[in-house]
This record gives C-alpha cells, structure tokens and sequence, in this order.
C-alpha cells in the first residue's frame, strides 16, 4: 500500500478506542498479530474482525510477544502483541525483555484496569505498569480515548528510532471502550517509522579518520559482528568493506548471518564457543566490533579480547561502547553508515592493502580446513543416540539458502551457533539471545514462518524448551503454517545436566525429563510427527518437514543422553580450557 492509499483510505467519526487502535494499525500495515483476549481490549478485537485484520490466539502470552518479536526480526517492522489486564500485561514479559535486549522493535498493547474503580481490588488488578516499566524501551499509558492514534504513531517512532525496541501501550478498558469523534486528520503516521532503522547517524568524521588510520596500518584486523549488523540491514556495506580490505568476519550467535557463514572471510563463531576464531582474535593487531555489546558470552566472561588489541567498537547506542572493553577509537552510529564511512575513508589504499594482506587471508581457509579435519569425527558421527554434531551437519546439508532456522535458548542454540553454517547474508539463523530464553524456539517459528510464509523454516528446541511450548503446536497447527520443528530430545534439561556432570560429580537434582514420543504427540494435535533414532535418517526427515506446506511437522530427533558429551565444548565457566581440548 502507497502512502497515498493510507492517507486516502482514513477513517473519520465516531469510534471507540478499540477501533481507533486497530485502525491506526491498518494505516500502519503491520502483519500477523497474536494475543489472547479479555474485557478490556475487546473492543480491539472486534474491530480487528471487521476490518478483516489477521490476529492470532496464543495460548500463552510469553508466545504472542516471542512470535511478534521473530516476525519483527525477519521483517524489521515492529512485531504486535497484546495481552488483557493482570496475568495477561504480566505474562507479556520475557518476550518483551527479548526485544529489549536484542534491539527488536515492537508493539505491544496491554489492558488496564477502569479508571472508575482502580485501586479497589478489581479482579486482576495488579501494579502492572510498574511490572512492564523496565521491560520495555517505553511504556505509554493512554488516558484518553482521542489520544489513541497520536501515542500509537509515537509508540512506532520510539520502537523504530534510534536502537529498537519494545514499546508498550497501556491501555485502561474505559480508554478502549470509550468514544471520540474523530477526523480523518487525527490518524497519520510517519511512514519511515514503520520499519527500523527510522533514521540513520553517521559516525563523527574525525573519529572515521582516527579508526580508518588504525585498520589502515594493522596486518591482522578482524571484525567482530553482532545482531547489531542485522538491525542495521548493514550486510552489503559489511561484505564490501571486509573485500576490499581483506578482513576476515568473526560474529556472536545474534551476529550469525553479517556475512554468508559459508564466505571464504567467515571465521565463524567467537566467544565461549569457537572454531578458530578466538586464536585468530587473540593474533590480531587491531579489532573492529560492530553492532555487539561485547557481552558475558561474547567474550568468554571477559577473557577476550585481549586489552593490548587496539579496538574499534562501532555502535548504534553511544553508551554500550567501553561498557566492558575500552574502545580506542568509539565509533558512534548506524552499523551500515559507519562501515560504508570507514570503505570510503579507505578506499585510495585498498589494492595496496589487499596485497599486503595476501598471506593473512590465505590463512583462514587453510585453518578452517584444519578445523573441520578435526571436527570430522563428530560432524560425520554414525553413532546412536545421535550425535548433536551430526544434527548440525545435517541440517547445512537439508537447509536451502534462503531457509531461516530459530534457535530456542538451551544447548541446541549453542550447538547451532556453533555450527550451523548460513549460505546467505541476512536473518536467517534467529536465536533469542536477548535473553535466552528457553522456549522461544517454537513460538519463534510460528513468527517466523508468518512472516516469510514462502520460504523454509525450521525451529531448533530442546525437550525442555518444547514441553514450556506444546500448547503452542495447537496454535501452529490452527495458523496452518509448514513450520519443521526439530525437538533435541535428551530427556533432560541437557544443559544444567552437564554443567553438574561437570561441577557437581554428577549429583544431579531436577534435571532430568520423562522420556516422551514428541512425534506421537504432534501427531496427537493434527500435525505431523517423524521420531529419528538413525542418524542416516536425518536428511530425509527434514527434507520431509521442508516439504509439508500446511501444517507443521515435529521431528523428534532422539541424541545423546550422555551428559559428558551435551556441550558443544567446554564451558569455561566451569573448568579450564586446556590445549587440545576438543571444540566441536
Ligand atoms: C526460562 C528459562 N529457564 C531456565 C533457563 C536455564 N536453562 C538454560 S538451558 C536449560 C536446559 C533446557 O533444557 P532443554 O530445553 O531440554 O535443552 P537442552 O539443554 O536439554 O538441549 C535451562 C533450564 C533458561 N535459559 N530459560
Ligand atoms: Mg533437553
């Protein structure tokens, strides 16, 4: 729809504030919304049937906010979600803490109590404003029915503007079911807030010249990336700069997918989990961090990178940069403007560069090689239960390029981080690392799957993650989507299990599942369900879950229950990493 169409296509008259809200939302052309009704917001939802705008049930809020937040991350346009007043508002929060870490725009709406009778005990009064307050970028509450339009054209802004995020409207039910006579006028909204970034900043010119000085002279640069590149849409701007300059890219789990992971300048993962990108960020004269908070996992709980490294650190929040590493040169601004910046300031140089450089790069294939030599055991495994690393292989094998697979936040998402290998810039590996959360996995992909419905995804879980989610599967199956759910069934909370193997002796306590048939329960729900127990079987299955269209398809891939091998790697939180010890 053109800006015209909206602009010719507002209503006018009287309306309640249910109305009002999902009309703006039309105006606004946001996609598939998920909540779960209650008195107050109502009349929203009656206005949603009428003007034909698709809503889903969840059956839990937690999955209306995790879905909004992945159909938010693949289009970059804010994902909507509502919740009624009390449990509903309160249910809301750990998505909305996702996207708040993660940088995610959205919208969130929730009801209030009426402002008749607040403060007498109403049923499912609670203090929810100040429960939401610190979950969200910024929480509106609307106290007039005509203000209705103006504080949802400001919600866009502020989630769009600057860092996305979250921003949540509370709205009391005398709001939402009050009238106003409106005019056509009230209802505008600012079209370049309706996808992030609204608005790009470019980094100060000089701080340019001071980074651009030092990558010009480093032998060994390296970029660190993180979801910060994805927010940005910064992947051309990426690509350029690191071949122009022949700098190899490292990246978080939220970086995964700056570049192709398949790039012959990918180096992979770094942090507690690597390939061989720690040694080469250890090796390095000069570090350029773009859109990555240098965080816990990142940075191996703050061991990399070393401090004697000159490093860059571009980021969209001025106050991320020198949170945990001083940055020599900070870099302040959008990740795409800071990069095309730096290729620009460097540009005269850069065929001198590239030749200087040669032997630098010549480097990476050879010790990615070397990896996957060493790895091959495991990538290759034919053992029973299945090998997590056979998994991974499996899944680069089935997954077309322009696939997007959804890591829920137990050790599925680290094996995935890990290895799991992109072959497109681009949003196609979503882990809710914002949080790290378990559970985000399926919900994630009913998000996902609404968003891009015409191109193949898949939901990585763990057992644990998927028993949070399986009335979910109920609203998967209704929404008629071909979402593949790979369920990583070790019959345990696999992650606090092998950290008390590791910590513990193997005194374990509450972490441990009932063994379950997760296919005969998909199965069960109308969708459909294939166990793997053989690991030869993995590629057909998943080529059988990318197939089915209509319907989503549980693959319950039975691995290890062996919880000295549940890691993808030592955790060093727990013991030394020590040389020679195995990195998957
Ligand atoms: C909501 C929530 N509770 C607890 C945790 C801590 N946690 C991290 S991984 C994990 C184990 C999850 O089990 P499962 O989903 O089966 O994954 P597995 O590690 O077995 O692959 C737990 C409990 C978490 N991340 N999120
Ligand atoms: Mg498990």
């Amino acid at each position: 729809m053109t800006d015209i169409d909206r602009a010719s296509n507002r209503p006018s008259g009287r309306m309640n504030g249910g109305r009002a809200l999902a009309e703006m939302l039309r105006l606004a052309g946001v996609g598939p919304m998920f909540g779960m009704g209650g008195f107050q917001l109502l009349p929203f939802y009656d206005a949603l049937a009428q003007l034909g705008m698709r809503h889903f049930l969840i059956n839990d809020e937690r999955c209306g906010a995790f879905a909004a937040e992945a159909y938010a991350r693949v289009t970059n346009r804010p994902g909507v979600c509502d919740g009624t007043l009390g449990p509903g508002a309160t249910n809301l929060v750990t998505g909305l803490i996702e996207a708040l870490n993660a940088g995610t725009p959205m919208i969130a709406l929730a009801g209030d109590t009426n402002r008749g009778h607040s403060w007498k005990n109403m049923t499912q009064e609670c203090r929810q404003a100040e429960i939401l307050r610190p979950a969200v970028k910024e929480l509106i509450r609307v106290e007039l029915t005509s203000r209705v339009p103006e504080l949802l054209r400001r919600a866009f802004a502020v989630a769009t503007s600057g860092r996305p995020g979250p921003v949540l409207l509370d709205v009391p039910e005398d709001v939402c079911h009050g009238e106003h006579d409106f005019a056509a006028e009230d209802f505008s909204i600012d079209p370049t807030t309706l996808n992030a970034p609204a608005r790009r900043i470019r980094p100060d010119r000089a701080d340019i010249g001071r980074a651009a000085a030092l990558i010009g002279r480093a032998k060994r640069p390296l970029i660190l990336v993180g979801g910060g590149i994805h927010l940005s849409a910064g992947y051309e701007a990426l690509l350029a700069f690191a071949e122009a300059q022949s700098i190899p890219i490292a990246h978080t789990m939220s970086g995964k997918g700056g570049i192709a992971c398949t790039h012959p300048l990918s180096i992979g993962l770094f942090g507690r989990y690597s390939r061989i990108a720690n040694e080469l960020i250890e090796a390095s004269d000069c570090l350029l961090v773009v859109g990555c908070k240098l965080g816990e996992i990142a940075t191996k709980r703050y061991a990399l990178p070393p401090e004697s490294i000159p490093l860059i650190h571009l980021d969209i929040l001025a106050e991320e940069i020198g949170r945990c590493r001083p940055a020599t040169v900070a870099l302040w601004g959008d990740a795409r403007a800071g990069l095309e910046d730096l290729a620009e300031a460097l540009a005269d140089d850069a065929n001198g560069t590239r030749a200087a450089r040669a032997d630098y790069i010549a480097e990476i294939p050879a010790q990615m090689w070397a990896w996957r030599q060493e790895a091959a055991a495991r990538l290759d495994s034919s053992e029973r239960p299945i090998h997590m690393a056979r998994l991974c292989r499996e899944l680069n094998l089935a997954l077309p390029a322009d696939s997007i697979l959804v890591a829920d936040g137990g050790f599925a998402g680290h094996w995935t981080g890990l290895l799991y290998d992109t072959k497109s810039p681009g949003r196609h590996f979503i882990p809710d690392r914002g949080l790290a959360s378990i559970g985000y996995g399926l919900p994630g992909g009913i998000g996902a799957a609404l968003a891009a419905p015409q191109t193949p995804v898949v939901a990585i879980t763990g057992d644990g993650g998927f028993n949070m989610m399986l009335g979910e599967l109920e609203t998967a199956r209704r929404a008629g989507i071909g979402l593949t759910i790979v369920v990583v069934n070790n019959a345990a909370s696999g992650y606090v299990k092998a950290l008390q193997h590791a910590m513990f002796r193997g005194r374990y306590q509450s972490s441990d599942l009932v063994e379950m048939d997760y296919a005969a329960i998909a199965r069960a729900i109308g969708c459909s369900g294939v166990r793997v127990e053989d690991p030869e079987r993995l590629g057909a299955a998943l080529r059988e879950g990318l197939a089915e269209r209509t319907r989503p398809t549980v693959l319950d891939i039975v691995v290890t229950r062996d919880p000295a091998r549940m890691l993808p790697a030592v955790d060093n939180r727990t013991v030394e990493i020590r040389q020679g010890d195995r990195v998957a």
